[in-house]
């Protein structure tokens, strides 16, 4: 670590080395004790990284061995998406360091939020569900509940959005491990096989037993990551599996000269874990049961004991197979009956359902699973409904047709002990349209709601320090009473009317925008005005989520300042609209949407009529890390989904949090927000759920021109044909959704949409009131902590008990 050590000739290096060049940091700050000269910014962050991953290793191993010592309950997080972001910051707070490692680096002569900055985001997820898999990662470790996550460890996270220069999106690979990735923990010591395709084959040995043979087989290895909880010792793992070949290559097409041919399976299994979302689940499902198996067997229990051991929550059907899985495992390896194995399962696995929309409800072509479960639920509904043939049709799991498909929630919901939406009214909607034959087979006991929630750490704690530091001693509470306690947030109500603290509030809220605005400044080269209201919508694009209702409603707002005076315009508040989201790189509608955007800013934010008072930016790149600098900056965020449709959302919670104010539809976790904050801190609009079916029939059989419906819509989709964003002839597409069948419902909610855009510039105009409602908004948000969310689970599911490593 002295300068001495170095080896020879290296010196040269070091003296000029990368920090010294830029003269950022020229030799180190009196007082280091390294010699750091040849480290930048990524150096210094890989550093810092590993020391942190050394108490963690710590805390992680000796979670473990009390874990295996107690022999607890535990329970299982299976989900195809983990949407972790970045680790460092997270660790260091959660393990109170965070201004330990502050300092130190400064002393070493770096900045460490730069060095926060140099991270690559884990974004082995798409969106929502993903993220939800992280926050409850996070909150079971700092309630110190048993609870591991099992995963894919794909090579490539979910890609990277470019946006070309016509505005459309591009697609780039997301090579993330790169770089290494000093969070997780490879154990080769851990490794199962899996075999795909196949076949079971009794074994002529008396015992009934039956092994699984043929086909391919593929190891998947494990890898640990660290998951810390929040001022505590317990640290849960994440458990990723990656996919290689059992032999590196075909030994007889080498040896024939084949070398293509040698190397061809090896190549396709090692594509399992390539990309996020495989088209194969068997491979993790099986290797996730193995190992839950295998933990279990050391307890020494009889199988009979397995769900007094183990819960399982699937995490949206992607891991479904694993209830097949398990019974195969039940009735051939471990020879157990057919009906005390469905026991054992169905009181093992619990499902969540995160949405009611039918495209993304899916569905498996039969061959896969064709002679395990079907025939036997359709006897036992046979048995209740006699001669019902129609219900036997709808609640079987083979849906008819070419080719017949296997309904993989209707599996989930068979094979699990309970059955979960992810908000009130969404929970509601799965009883009462998907899953209604079964509640009324099984009784609606099995079927409840645990409302969504969010991690406070990285969504206030985190990504908002000067709010974090301004409620710990406002609420004169050390930081992880609160952030375990999120209810204490009520505590702030008191301070609404306290106008010094008003005013730290609102300047808090005015540095957050300064730190978005130079983001944007550096990354994209815009100026962004940080005395305008900030709007923000951020999700993926999908057309439920209706991000083309806030574009035309942008249009309309441009539109409407074009035609006013120069007093006129003096009245009105200046408001900078941001978009971020990905599009599905096939969704060509959201695809369009994206195009859209970015032409309508590139004309409005050049006008110079209206740039002063409108402008608008699509923040290419949408990830975790985006979002944590967007949720603290904006003054409202828009979540206008069309109402049913959206199971809950959970950026809306973030915002709140974070002393945003909502718009948004009555939908979702929206609904339960505007319950708890009050519904005149919300600013809701459009028709309501039951009305959706309706308007629906009536845009089909009885349509009424937009012309008629809804004049100013008609108006802005005229402007945008017409050419006023460039090639109109190129949203056509895009606009004849609206103008034909309008499935979501855009030229119903869009009148009321914008009276509420109204209401909202009405409201803003008085600060005072505004942050006042803010400081309401944030201060009941208790209910939304993750860490309810994973209690409900732990306590009405799974009936585990926390399991606190003793300091
Ligand atoms: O669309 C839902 C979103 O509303 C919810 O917040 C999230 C987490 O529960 O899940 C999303 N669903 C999916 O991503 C796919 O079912």
């Amino acid at each position: 670590s002295g300068k001495e050590k170095w080896p020879r000739g290296e010196e040269e290096v070091w003296k000029s080395g990368l920090r010294g060049v830029d003269g950022v940091n020229e030799y180190q700050a009196e007082g280091s004790v390294l010699n750091w000269g040849l480290v930048d910014d990524f150096g210094a962050y890989q550093a810092a990284s590993l020391s942190v991953r050394d108490n963690l290793i710590v805390n992680w191993n000796e979670t473990q061995l009390h874990y295996t010592k107690k022999s607890p309950k535990r329970a299982y997080y299976l989900s195809l998406e983990f949407l972790m972001g970045r680790t460092l910051d997270n660790a260091i707070l959660n393990l109170g360091l965070k201004d330990q490692y502050t300092e130190s680096m400064q002393k070493l002569g770096f900045n460490f939020e730069d060095l926060l900055a140099q991270e690559r985001d884990a974004a082995l997820g798409n969106g929502g569900l993903g993220r939800l898999a992280a926050c409850y990662l996070d909150s079971g470790a700092s309630q110190e509940l048993p609870l591991w996550g099992y995963g894919l460890r794909y090579k490539y996270g979910i890609f990277q959005q470019l946006i070309s220069p016509e505005g459309n999106q591009l697609e780039a690979p997301d090579p993330w491990l790169d770089n290494q990735n000093p969070w997780e923990l490879p154990r080769l010591d851990v490794t199962y096989e899996v075999q795909f395709y196949g076949h079971s084959e009794r074994l002529n040995d008396g015992t009934g037993r039956a092994v699984w043979t043929g086909g391919q087989e593929v190891l998947a290895v494990a890898y640990d990551v660290m998951i810390p909880g929040c001022y505590t010792k317990n640290t849960n793992n994440l458990r990723l599996w990656e996919s290689k070949p059992k032999r590196g290559f075909d030994l007889n097409s080498f040896n024939a000269g084949d070398y293509e041919r040698a190397i061809e399976s090896s190549n396709s299994a090692a594509a399992i874990t390539s990309v996020l979302y495989p088209n194969d689940h068997t491979f993790w499902t099986a290797a996730s049961l193995s190992d839950i198996l295998r933990r279990f067997k050391n307890i020494g229990k009889p199988i009979s004991a397995f769900p007094d051991y183990v819960a399982i929550q699937l995490n949206d059907t992607h891991p479904t197979l694993a209830i097949p899985e398990l019974m195969r495992i039940l009735l051939d390896e471990e020879e157990v009956s057919w009906d005390d194995a469905w026991t054992i399962v169905t009181n093992t696995f619990f499902y969540t359902n995160h949405t009611v929309l039918p495209e993304a409800l899916e569905k498996w072509p039969v061959p896969l699973m064709e002679h395990l479960l079907p025939r036997y639920f359709l006897q036992a509904v046979e048995k209740k409904y006699p001669g019902d043939r129609e219900r036997l049709g709808r609640m079987s799991l083979i849906e008819e047709g070419f080719p017949k498909q296997v309904r993989m929630a209707f599996l989930a919901c068979i094979g699990s002990r309970k059955v979960n939406g992810v908000a009130e009214l969404h929970s509601e909607l799965v009883k009462t349209t998907i899953l209604k034959d079964f509640v009324e087979f099984e009784g609606a006991g099995k079927f409840s709601n645990v409302t969504n929630g969010i991690t406070p750490r990285r969504w206030l704690d985190q990504c908002n320090p000067e709010l974090s530091a301004l409620i710990s001693k406002t609420l004169k509470l050390e930081k992880p009473v609160w952030l375990k306690d999120l209810y204490k947030l009520e505590g702030l109500l008191k301070f609404a009317d306290d106008k010094a603290f008003r005013q730290e509030w609102g300047a808090i809220k005015q540095r957050n925008k300064e730190r978005l605005a130079h983001l944007v400044q550096t990354t994209l080269g815009f100026t962004v005005n940080t005395n305008a209201m900030f709007d923000v919508q951020i999700k993926r694009l999908h057309e439920y989520k209706r991000q083309t209702l806030n574009i035309l409603g942008v249009i309309h707002r441009y539109l409407n300042l074009k035609k006013m005076s120069a007093a006129e315009k003096k009245k009105v508040n200046p408001r900078v609209v941001f978009f971020a989201g990905k599009a599905a790189p096939g969704y060509y509608i959201a695809k369009l949407t994206i195009r859209l955007i970015v032409n309508v800013a590139r004309v409005i934010n050049a006008d110079p009529e209206t740039k002063d008072l409108l402008s608008l930016y699509f923040l290419p790149d949408y990830s975790v890390s985006l979002a944590e600098v967007l949720i603290p900056a904006s003054d409202i965020s828009q979540h206008i989904s069309t109402a049913g449709t959206e199971a809950s959302g959970t950026s809306n919670m973030k915002f709140c949090l974070n002393g945003g104010l909502l718009v948004g539809t009555v939908d979702g976790a929206n609904i339960e927000i505007a319950e708890e904050v009050g519904e005149s801190n919300v600013f809701f609009f459009g028709h309501l759920a039951p009305a959706v079916e309706d308007l629906r029939y009536q845009h089909v059989y009885h349509p009424v021109p937009i012309e008629e419906k809804c004049p100013a819509l008609a108006n802005v989709l005229n402007q945008v044909s017409g050419g006023l964003f460039g090639d109109g002839g190129a949203y056509e597409p895009l606009l004849n959704t609206i103008r034909q069948g309008d499935y979501y419902l855009l030229s119903d909610d869009f009148d009321s949409y914008m009276a509420a855009l109204d209401l909202v510039d009405e409201a803003y105009k008085d600060r005072d009131e505004w942050i006042k409602k803010s400081i309401k908004t944030t201060a009941k948000m208790g209910k939304f902590s993750s860490d309810r969310a994973i209690n409900e689970y732990a306590e009405s599911y799974w009936n585990l008990e926390s399991a606190k490593v003793p300091a």
